[in-house]
């Protein structure tokens, strides 16, 4: 019934304006205002394209439209209920879209910001009411071992660098739990598309220290034969791609990694991981934007340390974090305590079994403070020894 009387509506709107080639092309306006339209620099419509405009956007009225296009329509028989609120709605792609008669704008941010999942306090006790996933004692052990490993690796690594036996190296001091309790929610079949401060991804799947120190002096025994900087370690047998040098290339990367494993209906994921600095990428919003279309089973893992090497968040984005921006994309995202290797392994486990039952990407942003890259860039300045 509302959809007749829009065509109808549509149809006799179209003769007036052909009539009025070469005015003022009728822009919408703000509700209750009787004053012209400001001229907002672009040159008047040509004819062609107004009327087609006009034709796309037949189904809205504008009160301050003063045409006598929009006089004529007053006349028309509407329905009860008018255009705002009611029944109507305009059948737009992806659902219907009701109306409001309030000019009401989206608010910049939801108010309160968005919390953050943990499961342990800072005393590393349990938070009573917390719902994880359990691990087994030999898992936890394990953890723990690697994560005391990782960091004694980066010590002795970083070390190296600094006395020029290596050419580059990066740590991933204070982002032990976010690699070693995201792998071990992970199975080996899962692909992983690493940045670079994720080293610890790759020991858990096996990649011994030798394995790591072969890359990083590039010998002979090294799997690029020493044609990559250090630190871009890879492995075909641990299902890791190798790490990539510009900032969140990797992000298109996954998702078609991850719609191949769909397509072979594979009882696995791809997982991406990326800092704050890579969601100020054109990559990072091409990448959401691309999964959530083709429903590929990948997880978003961003590691928000607060900065990118020396520029903080505060200058990189407004939003909410990143964890928020999923919601535009359509994409289900969680944000974490990066400090908590509990709730890292249960969020990535709940990610990992949605994005493959579901077929769909999940984003989850992990907060940390203690990150080395600020840590360094102070070291550097010689701000603390
Ligand atoms: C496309 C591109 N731009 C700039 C750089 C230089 N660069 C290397 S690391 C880095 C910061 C990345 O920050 P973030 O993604 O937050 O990772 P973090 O080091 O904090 O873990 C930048 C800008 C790069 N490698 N690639
Ligand atoms: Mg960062």
């Amino acid at each position: 019934m509302a959809a007749m009387w829009l065509a109808r509506r549509a149809a006799r709107r179209l003769p007036p304006l052909l009539s009025r080639q070469g005015g003022e092309p009728t822009r919408p306006w703000f509700l209750g205002s009787t004053a012209p339209p400001p001229v907002l620099g672009s040159p008047p419509l040509p004819a062609v394209e107004r009327i087609f405009r006009r034709g796309f956007c037949s189904v809205r009225r504008f009160a301050g439209e003063s045409s006598a296009a929009a006089a004529a329509d007053a006349d028309e028989e509407e329905p009860e209920n008018g255009f705002a609120g009611g029944d109507q709605a305009i059948d737009f792609p992806g659902g219907k879209v009701s109306f409001m008669a309030e000019m009401n704008f989206l608010p910049e941010s939801h108010g309160e910001r968005i919390k953050c999942y943990r499961v342990l306090d800072d005393d590393g006790k349990t938070i009573s009411g917390s719902r994880f996933q359990e691990v087994s004692k030999e898992v936890a052990v394990k953890m723990y071992s690697e994560m005391v490993t990782l960091h004694i690796m980066d010590n002795i690594f970083y070390e190296a660098q600094r006395q020029g036996r290596i050419s580059f190296y990066l740590t991933s001091n204070g982002e032990e739990a976010i690699n070693i309790a995201s792998a071990a929610a992970l199975s080996i079949d899962d692909i992983v598309l690493p940045q670079y401060r994720e080293p610890g991804v790759l020991m858990w799947r096996g990649f011994t220290l030798q394995e790591f120190a072969n890359q990083c002096f590039g010998n002979n025994m090294d799997y690029g034969k020493g044609r990559q900087m250090p630190i871009h370690y890879g492995s075909n047998r641990l299902n890791y791609f190798t790490v990539s040098s510009p900032i969140a290339t990797q992000l298109p990367h996954a998702v078609g990694a991850a719609y191949s494993l769909k397509m072979d209906k594979k009882d696995a994921c791809a997982i991406t991981y990326f800092g704050d600095g890579g969601t100020s990428e054109g990559d990072f919003h091409a990448a959401l934007n691309f999964a959530a279309v083709m429903e590929a089973p990948v997880i978003f893992f961003c590691r928000n340390n607060g900065w990118a090497i020396s520029t903080p968040t505060t200058e990189q984005f407004r939003s909410d974090g990143v964890v928020i921006r999923g919601q535009a994309y359509g994409i289900r995202g969680i944000r974490v305590d990066g400090n908590d290797a509990l709730a890292v392994y249960s969020a990535v486990h709940a990610a990992r079994e949605m994005a493959i039952a579901e077929g769909r990407p999940i984003l989850v942003e992990v907060q940390n403070k203690n990150n080395s890259t600020k840590l360094h860039y102070l070291k550097q300045q010689n701000f603390i020894v």
